[in-house]
């Protein structure tokens, strides 16, 4: 059966309201106090209580909401959402971007809420449990920060640029990566390396960094973040006219995303393990 889609608005008034209660929850476990539940891909790649609290009670909150939406989160993938009905709406989270900041207590993790309509992120929401502060964007609706519009960095030079970035868990993987950017950084202003995908996505659509890089992440990492950076005039994409994906994510304003990319298929920064 193909359904119809919501209005846009109504897809993001949900989103806000399940980002909103979500940060509130990991805000409390966070003053409560964290330790780590679990590891993942590596000893270093860690799942707190609150990561696995905070992504149920997004999934509650949604089936409540929207019982024939699918989900797919970082902790519990699809759940038991099943797959997306063709038409219909399937939700992206990841509860809490920037674990590692959050086991430590640094105030650079978010809520990441998307929504994806026949495989395009229609809307997107990403909220730091930290400061409160509240990305929003809906596709052709712009990108909001706290009610304000943005628009991102209109730097031409890529030596003048500072750019962000991220390394994955796997430590064969960082070594390639740390040679990417130690290739790169005599070329650019300088590296922000902060921890969080989602927010370095949403810092740069609003021009607090100039671009962005990062191999190796997920959906739920870059969904929402992704559609922010693209409505505040950022071209999100990956190498040799590839969509943004796990390969590599670039987002740069339209004047550097060509030198940016220049320099990093010269480095292979796709490749490694
Ligand atoms: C994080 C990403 C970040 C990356 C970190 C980590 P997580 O996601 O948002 O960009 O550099 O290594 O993968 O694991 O905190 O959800």
């Amino acid at each position: 059966m193909i359904r119809s889609a919501p209005p846009t608005q109504e897809l993001l008034e949900i989103a806000i309201d399940v980002a909103r209660d979500a940060a509130a929850t990991a805000h409390r476990m966070r003053a409560e106090g964290v330790s780590v539940a679990a590891t993942k891909s590596t000893v270093t790649d860690v799942v707190t209580a609150a990561d696995r609290a905070v992504e149920r009670q997004v999934l509650d909150a949604l089936r409540k909401l929207r019982p024939d939406d699918a989900v797919l989160g970082e902790e519990y993938g699809a759940g038991d959402t099943g797959p997306v009905e063709a038409g219909g709406v399937r939700w992206i989270v990841d509860p809490i971007d920037g674990t590692v900041n959050y086991l430590y207590g640094l105030p650079y993790c978010a809520v990441s809420l998307a929504a994806e309509v026949a495989g395009e992120v229609v809307v997107g929401v990403v909220r730091n449990v930290a400061t409160g502060e509240e990305w929003t964007a809906t596709a052709g609706g712009g990108a909001w920060r706290d009610g304000e519009r943005l628009r991102c960095s209109t730097e031409t030079d890529l030596g003048q640029a500072l750019v962000a970035t991220g390394f994955g868990y796997d430590p064969g993987r960082r070594a390639h990566q740390a040679r990417v950017v130690a290739e790169l950084i005599p070329h650019v202003r300088d590296i922000r390396r902060m921890g969080a995908a989602a927010l370095d996505l949403c810092l740069a659509a609003e021009g607090r960094v100039d671009a962005y890089y990062e191999k190796g992440l997920a959906a739920w990492d870059q969904a929402a973040g992704g559609l922010v950076a693209t409505e505040a005039g950022l071209r999100v994409a990956g190498l040799d006219g590839l969509p943004a994906g796990p390969d590599l994510v670039i987002a740069a304003p339209p004047a550097l995303f060509a030198p940016l990319h220049s320099r990093l298929a010269a480095l292979d920064a796709s490749g490694g393990p």
